[in-house]
């Protein structure tokens, strides 16, 4: 345990002892101070670098004493705490954040210009923090801002990754893949406290015995450990003066280095087992959907989770708490199943360590987890083999058994003679060789299970987990994703909030559902004017970073037709590829006057997993009709591609606000949510997509006159599958899809070489998983309803302003409502 109960003298941090109203004077001196006494700088001597820590450190200064407090106030109260077990948090960049939550955003920029320095370079000269890969780390941020907002008591539990999502760059049209070094510069945001470190064991045997009370019991001895260190960050609510926690784990070695080996001048086995321990926190995995079923991949999720849990029940709750008692002081929220090995470490904590009965420990265990699911692919249920779960933490296997064995029992009983059930509800796999399946284990271990959409929730419990979800039925539950509207809405488009403030006041920032007051000014000519002008503006703002950044130069009057997200073959932005070269055709071969499209510019922006070969082969594919359709003066001025490299948080709050097209075309029933999608109807764009995920409840929200649906639904796709499903036949028979697949198949965006289309064309034609043939004549139709409608630009803007009045629901606010009532009771 760390830290007995402070002098009194040492705890003034109210925030009232503390915080004289902030002045533009004040502001400036602390910066100096940060820049002088922090830094060891001259203001004149001071490089960029250095005015941006020092400013960091100054908003940080102003968020102090909230910290302090809010840390106080959940010590004394007692109240019950959110874990959010996540393995990761895709924060974006801090300091606009900071400004904004404390209110200092106009002071620091004055106080900055008093220095002769513009904010907008330190703004951009901070690294954002790319500690997830896409949808679902960003959406474990989105939800501790709305938590802290809310005034919840949470901490976010994960990892310190060394490196995060991988840089990516292009060369020669393919995607490279370049270490993310955010930490390279400094990292003003983060407190390290080394002293509070938790030793982690992993590997070595179990062992039975007979305790002083006659019962058997195991225990476990380990084979070898490392040292989990705690780096905390500030979670501020917006101008609310809470401020909650963000706790990542760095893994450091329990010993540096052999001294003996060293002084014999082996140098590198000196350092080995440093290497192999420090190893676990050094890279994040960049798999997205999918897990990577690795060894090291174990040992991070174990890692953080042990950790997490050790800090919780020996750091955070009073010395003396009657561990019965835990499920009124916390409730773990699983982010999908990378933390579900929690669930076995909190009863090896009791069984073990604190020498609960079992049945004790599992009624608490159970009180204490809830999980979240957050997809539908079957390969993207992550299962672990009993081999190298059995290697690495044989103890929680043995604990994994016994719950299985318990809960298999129960379900003998209950379905007498069901053989086939019981295999299907086992934990344990068989086939093809003996695994845990996590999925099963977050779902028995837990008292609540979400999907994270409407459809996706249903389909979780009619497909991926049906027998469960009989079982159960109260178990299961949906909460819709949201998103933060304070980060994507305010900061990422400033002129949308203050014309939307001039309209309805400035509640919405944390009360989302306030955008349906803008519905009436749908129809005030003179808002539609103001609003296309802030899309305009927001255009051109985009258009010249993309200068600035790629050295793109785009259009300034053509719809912006947008694509983010991760490269997926669900995903399908093959499907977007084919249209592109469709329109592309149309034009070079004649059938369609330039005069008679309504022009446009495509933005991609997605990374790809880098061993995902045919995510890699599409990137290449896209940069290479890019280059072509850019370079070709007969499409001038009605087509443009870009695809900016590294899209990640920060571009994203800039292409967001500028897109009038939001293209959300996975195949029905395969996308779980999706978050993009939200956020493009919250700042005015039209959704082209099909009948998944969150889509569903965006279109039953704007209205089918407002939201472009095509293709098919989640049951005709399943009737298509199982009819036996033959991407050729709409080749052959769809006379524009042929000329498309071949125009792209004749190395005419290749410099003439075949070869290099040829695996992405063969994959369509001959596999085509996602069915994006089946779809194709359906989504040109509705891009054609699309070119329809944005001739009438007033009449877009209209529809425009609709999808935003509309779709306030989507605030992550509402979501952590939704999870207080539905799971958390906090
Ligand atoms: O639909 C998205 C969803 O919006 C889903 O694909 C994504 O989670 C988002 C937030 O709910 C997601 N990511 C992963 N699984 N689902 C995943 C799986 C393994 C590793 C990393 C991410
Ligand atoms: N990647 C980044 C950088 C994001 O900001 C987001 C969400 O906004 C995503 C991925 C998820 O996008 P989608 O929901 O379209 O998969």
């Amino acid at each position: 345990r760390v830290g007995p109960t402070l002098p009194v003298l040492s705890d003034i941090a109210t925030g009232a002892v503390q915080s004289p109203t902030p002045t533009v004077e004040r502001f400036v001196n602390h910066f100096l101070r940060e820049l002088n006494f922090g830094q060891g700088v001259l203001l004149s001597r001071s490089t960029i670098n250095d005015q941006y820590i020092a400013l960091a450190k100054t908003v940080r200064k102003y968020m102090m004493a909230d910290w302090l407090d809010t840390g106080a106030k959940r010590r004394e109260g007692g109240t019950k705490t959110v874990g959010y077990l996540s393995a990761e948090y895709l924060l974006g960049r801090q300091l606009s954040n900071a400004l904004l939550a404390t209110d200092l955003q106009d002071i620091a920029a004055d106080a900055l210009r008093e220095c002769g320095i513009d904010i907008a370079d330190l703004r951009a000269q901070e690294i954002e923090p790319g500690l997830g890969n896409g949808g679902l780390g960003r959406l474990a941020a989105c939800f501790i801002d709305s938590l802290a907002t809310m005034d919840v008591p949470c901490i976010g539990y994960g990892i310190r990754y060394e490196y995060g999502i991988f840089r990516q760059t292009f060369e020669d049209n393919r995607q490279v893949e370049v270490p993310d070094s955010w930490l390279s510069l400094g990292s003003p945001w983060e407190f390290p406290h080394p002293e509070r470190q938790v030793r982690v064991d992993f590997g070595g045997r179990t062992e039975q015995y007979t305790d002083d009370e006659g019962r058997e019991r195991s225990r476990w001895i380990p084979g070898w450990n490392v040292l989990g260190i705690p780096y905390h960050q500030m979670v501020p609510g917006f101008r609310n003066h809470t401020v909650n926690t963000l706790r990542l784990w760095s893994a450091k070695a329990t010993q540096a280095f052999d001294l003996q080996i060293f002084n014999s001048g082996d140098y590198a086995e000196a350092v080995r087992a440093q290497t192999f321990a420090e190893n676990i926190s050094k890279v994040l995995y960049p798999e997205d959907s999918t897990p990577q079923g690795k060894e090291l991949r174990l040992q991070q999720q174990y890692f953080f989770v042990a950790c997490s849990l050790h800090d919780f029940i020996e750091n955070t709750l009073p010395q003396d708490f009657d561990l019965h008692h835990l499920p009124e002081r916390i409730v773990f929220q699983l982010n999908d199943t990378h933390p579900v090995i929690a669930i076995p470490e909190l009863m090896r904590i009791l069984v073990d360590i604190k020498g609960f009965d079992w049945d004790d420990a599992w009624d608490i265990t159970r009180q204490c987890f809830a999980y979240t699911c957050h997809t539908l692919l079957p390969e993207a249920l992550e299962v672990w083999s009993v081999e190298l779960m059995g290697k690495l933490l044989p103890r929680h296997l043995e604990i994994i058994y016994r719950i299985n064995k318990n809960f298999l029992e129960e379900v003998a009983e209950a379905f007498a003679g069901d053989e086939m059930r019981i295999r299907r509800m086992s934990i344990i796999s068989e086939h093809p060789e003996r695994s845990v399946r996590m999925a099963y284990l977050a779902t028995i271990g837990s008292s609540k299970v979400n999907g994270v959409a409407e459809l996706h929730s249903q389909l979780l419990r009619d497909k991926v987990l049906p027998d469960f979800s009989g079982y159960w039925p109260d178990k299961f539950t949906n909460v819709t994703n949201g998103v933060t509207p304070r980060r994507f809405v305010f900061l990422a488009n400033r002129k949308l909030s203050d014309l939307v403030t001039d309209a309805i006041g400035d509640g919405w920032v944390t009360d989302l559902e306030q955008f349906k007051k803008l519905e009436p000014f749908a129809d005030d000519p003179n808002f539609r004017q103001q609003f296309a002008q802030v899309k305009q503006a927001n255009k051109e703002r985009l258009y010249n970073l993309l200068k600035a950044r790629d050295g793109l130069d785009l259009p300034r009057d053509a719809m912006l037709d947008v694509m983010v997200k991760r490269l997926h073959e669900y995903k399908r932005q093959s499907l977007k590829l084919l249209h592109i070269v469709s329109m592309y055709d149309g034009i070079i071969s004649g059938r369609v006057s330039t005069e008679s499209v309504v022009p446009r510019t495509f933005v991609f922006g997605a990374k790809a997993a880098p061993g995902y070969h045919i995510a890699k082969e599409t990137i290449f594919l896209i940069n290479s009709v890019a280059q072509t359709i850019n370079a070709d003066e007969r499409v001038k001025n009605v087509m443009s591609v870009a695809f900016p490299a590294n899209y990640n948080v920060t571009l994203a709050e800039k292409l967001i606000p500028a897109a009038d097209l939001s293209e959300q075309i996975s195949l029905a029933g395969k996308e779980a949510s999706g978050t993009g999608n939200m956020k493009f109807a919250l700042n005015g764009a039209l959704t082209i997509g099909t009948d998944d995920g969150a889509n569903v409840e965006i279109r039953e929200l704007v209205g089918d006159d407002n939201f472009f649906l095509f293709g098919m639904d989640e049951p005709q796709v399943e009737e298509l599958r199982a009819k036996g499903y033959d991407p050729e036949s709409y080749y052959q028979s769809n006379e524009n899809l042929r000329a498309t697949i071949d125009l792209l198949a004749s190395g005419h965006f290749t410099g003439g070489d075949r070869r290099l289309a040829a695996q992405f064309v063969d994959n369509l034609r001959t596999q085509d998983p996602f069915m994006a043939l089946a779809d194709y004549q359906s989504y040109l139709d509705a891009q054609a309803r699309v070119d329809e409608a944005y001739r009438d630009s007033d009449a877009w803007t209209r529809m425009a302003i609709l999808n935003v009045a509309r779709t306030g629901f989507f605030s992550s606010d509402r979501s952590m409502r939704d999870y207080r009532e539905r799971i958390w009771n906090v």
